[in-house]
């Protein structure tokens, strides 16, 4: 009679022949860098391998919650990986999603993302080409980029926008400041980068915030600048879900007589049920998904074609490995791609959005971050911004490389609450959605 000690045991990692016979590359080491060079807490996983001198890079940036991410790499994914073929990325993607058996979220999805996009790009130096080559072939020359307007404000913000536009940019985000309330993505701007300093988020003392005056804030800004600068340019909003959803209703039919590119995250992720009536009554396009973290929250609002922007955060979704599925599956809808790209994605990151913008053929665009000249020093190889677009190095891989030396050089901030999140509250005292 047959007992459970005559089944053998599993065994793992995966007992199938490398293809061609050839010994398995494998994963010998996975590294975590904490950097912050300016002064945005970025989180990049490098994985080693029994080839000497092959190594691969990843996105593991949550930046409210590094450390958490870093415990997840270190203490989990790591020995879960060593020993494992680089090959076999979509079987390692597969087995580390479930050996967690509750899944998802963007603690554990970044940590994932961070050996999963390392070994996208180590594949991809072991074919000696570029990831969009690998992925099928690019569709484009280069990807189309929008960057931050911002002011205290509107002449500080046509300021920033005329700068833009010399700079060769089509594609420009507007926020402005509301008197006397505290506004997202208004922060004063870098001087380098013209994007809003990231720490000014991280103040832990914020004044009231209220929706009312800021929604007509946006449309006297909306009129201002297209008063301004008239229809050359393609104009977009981030919305950042912070209003009543019948407001953000109100705002996206009001908003439309000014032909936005995109109108973002109207809707917190919660309340996206609302999704419908808006589509219902107006055509202003919509962007959507910086927050999502898995398939039930951006399945349903593409297949029903509620959104026409899908911009998630790839490293928050678990790397490129489902990012690809993401826009092969959009593509079948008409929803087009425009992968999350703030500060706070490293410059890994950044290079593995811009290889998917490349091969996609439904991407619409790509948000930019104008990388600081210190971020640019650690990480040599960080796609290059002109021309209003970014464009590949064409280096094998992600062809980006971290300089560790000086990475080091840069720790974390010191900050009471470790990055994380501030609250922002109404004038009433209730907390809002960010
Ligand atoms: C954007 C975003 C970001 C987020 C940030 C959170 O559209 O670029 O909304 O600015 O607020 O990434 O950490
Ligand atoms: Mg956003």
């Amino acid at each position: 009679m047959a007992t459970n000690d005559s089944i053998p045991l599993q065994a793992v990692p995966p007992a199938w022949e490398p293809s061609g016979g050839l010994p398995p590359v494998r994963i010998t080491n996975v590294k975590v860098i904490c950097t912050a060079p300016d002064n945005i807490r970025l989180v990049i996983v490098k994985v080693e391998t029994s080839e000497p001198g092959l190594y691969g890079l990843g996105c593991a940036t949550f930046t409210q919650r590094p450390l958490a991410v870093v415990t997840a790499i270190e203490q989990y994914m790591k020995p879960f990986v060593l020993g494992r073929d680089v090959d076999d990325i979509e079987d390692i993607w597969q087995a580390a999603f479930v050996s967690s058996y509750w899944r998802s979220g963007p603690v554990l999805n970044n940590a994932m993302s961070g050996i999963d996009q390392a070994l996208w790009d180590i594949k991809g130096k072991r074919a000696n080409m570029p990831l969009y080559q690998l992925f099928g072939g690019r569709s484009r020359r280069s990807a189309d980029v929008y960057v931050h307007a911002t002011g205290t404000d509107f002449d500080e913000l046509e300021d920033r926008v005329r700068f833009y536009r010399e700079q060769g940019h089509r594609h420009i985000r507007c926020q402005v400041a509301v008197p006397g309330y505290s506004t997202y993505g208004t922060g004063a701007s870098s001087s380098t980068t013209g994007q809003p300093a990231q720490s000014y988020r991280l103040a832990t003392a914020h004044s009231a915030w209220e929706p009312r005056p800021y929604c007509h804030r946006v449309l006297d800004m909306f009129e201002r600048v297209r008063g301004t600068f008239g229809r050359e340019i393609e104009l977009l909003h981030d919305v950042h879900e912070r209003i009543p959803p019948i407001m953000a209703i109100q705002l996206a039919k009001d908003l439309e007589r000014y032909g936005l590119f995109f109108l973002e995250d109207v809707f917190a992720p919660e309340d996206q049920g609302y999704f419908a009536m808006l589509r219902a009554q107006t055509a202003t396009p919509i962007a959507m998904g910086e927050l999502y973290v898995n398939q039930h929250e951006y399945v349903p609002v593409i297949r029903d074609r509620l959104i026409d922007f899908i911009r998630c955060h790839i490293s928050d979704i678990g790397g490129l490995t489902p990012a690809k599925k993401l826009a092969a599956f959009s593509e079948f809808f008409g929803v087009r791609t425009a992968w999350h790209g703030p500060g706070d994605t490293s410059p890994v990151g950044h290079a593995a959005n811009l290889h998917l913008d490349l091969h996609t053929p439904n991407f619409g665009i790509q948000e930019a971050t104008l990388f600081g000249e210190r971020t640019k020093e650690v990480f040599p190889g960080c796609p290059e911004i002109h021309d209003g677009a970014m464009w590949s190095n064409d280096k094998p891989g992600l062809g980006i490389d971290v300089d560790e030396a000086l990475a080091a050089k840069y720790p974390f901030p010191e900050h009471p609450i470790n990055g994380a999140w501030p609250e922002i509250r109404r004038a009433d005292g209730t907390v809002i959605k960010p």
